[in-house]
């Protein structure tokens, strides 16, 4: 049998990851084979490589191209933002907790649940098919629900959400799991040794709407005064890839986790209607909106009934 790669998003963040991982270890137990393989799509983001390092769970390799390749696709279903080569892939399964934009020539299984986050989807499969989790995956399980989630303070997170984050604490001998969440984000507001691109890059995804292509990233932050004195590199380097990746606007908006709001920085060959977009006008390329914490509940809806009519 040839190996079917399980593979998340481009700009991985840890829920894809961990998805990837996770997914494959329980289909490889339930069928009882090894043919499943985790791979990832780009460079693991830092909060990944320390959960991954802490809890001894290896880190997946990168597959530069799905090209020929049997996929499970994980945490993502839009082309634009799955690995190269996926025109010419065979898909054979979809397992994602965003909106479902997706057609294909085959019947195959889709699993899509409106939780908050892939991990959980993955979480209630191992539950269901009475196979254990052990107690790194979970913890790492759990990692990744926590950062989707916003420590459950994401609009995303729902009840059940929360049910599986207290089963895998108990699972993986988490305490506390508000204060696991509160070490991941510390984990990820260290920024001094991130470049401008990799902290745009670090969780960012496409959106080809109607009148071009958008680039959204999102950066979730206990400390949103680290990002100031870097605003304007930041900005720069997005106005560079307006112009070298043919972008309609490229937005990143950083999320204060605490105070639960986040501050917009947008570049756009149209400002006017990303300000008509936002509901606010921008002073400088920049904009605070307080309650905002989610891309894809509330951040990507905006642009898409503005941009994708
Ligand atoms: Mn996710």
């Amino acid at each position: 049998m040839s190996n079917i790669y399980v593979i998340g998003h481009k700009s991985p963040d840890l829920d894809s990851v961990v998805a990837a991982i996770s997914y494959a270890n329980l289909k490889n137990k339930i069928e009882n084979t090894d043919i499943y393989k985790p791979v990832i799509a780009g460079e693991a983001n830092k909060e990944t490589k320390y959960i991954l390092e802490k809890y001894n769970v290896a880190l997946p390799e990168k597959l530069d191209s799905l090209a020929g390749k049997k996929v499970i696709l994980v945490d993502h279903n839009e082309f634009a933002q799955a690995q190269e080569g996926i025109e010419d892939a065979e898909i054979v399964e979809i397992l994602d907790h965003h909106k479902l934009d997706f057609k294909y020539s085959n019947p195959i299984e889709v699993i899509i649940k409106p939780w908050g986050a892939s991990c959980s989807i993955i979480t209630s499969l191992y539950m269901q098919n009475l196979v254990e989790i052990e107690k790194s995956m979970a913890t790492c399980m759990l990692a990744a629900m926590l950062v989707d989630t916003v420590i459950t303070k994401s609009p995303t997170c729902t009840d059940i959400d929360i049910e599986l984050i207290k089963h895998l604490s108990g699972v993986a001998e988490v305490s506390s799991f508000e204060d696991f969440g509160m070490e991941i984000f510390k984990v990820r507001s260290d920024i001094s040794d991130l470049s401008d691109e990799e902290i745009i890059k670090s969780d960012f995804k496409d959106f080809n709407f109607k009148d071009g292509k958008f680039g959204i990233g999102q950066v979730e932050t206990a400390d949103l005064s680290v990002f100031e004195p870097r605003e304007g590199a930041l900005l720069e380097k997005m106005e560079e890839m307006i112009e070298q990746e043919a972008y309609h606007s490229v937005v990143l908006f950083l999320t204060d986790i605490i105070k639960g709001g986040s501050r917009f920085l947008v570049t756009s060959t149209d400002e006017a209607r990303v300000e008509k977009a936002l509901g606010s006008s921008l002073e400088n390329k920049r904009l605070y909106i307080d309650g905002i914490m989610s891309r894809k509940k509330q951040v990507a809806p905006k642009f898409s009934e503005e941009f994708d009519k």
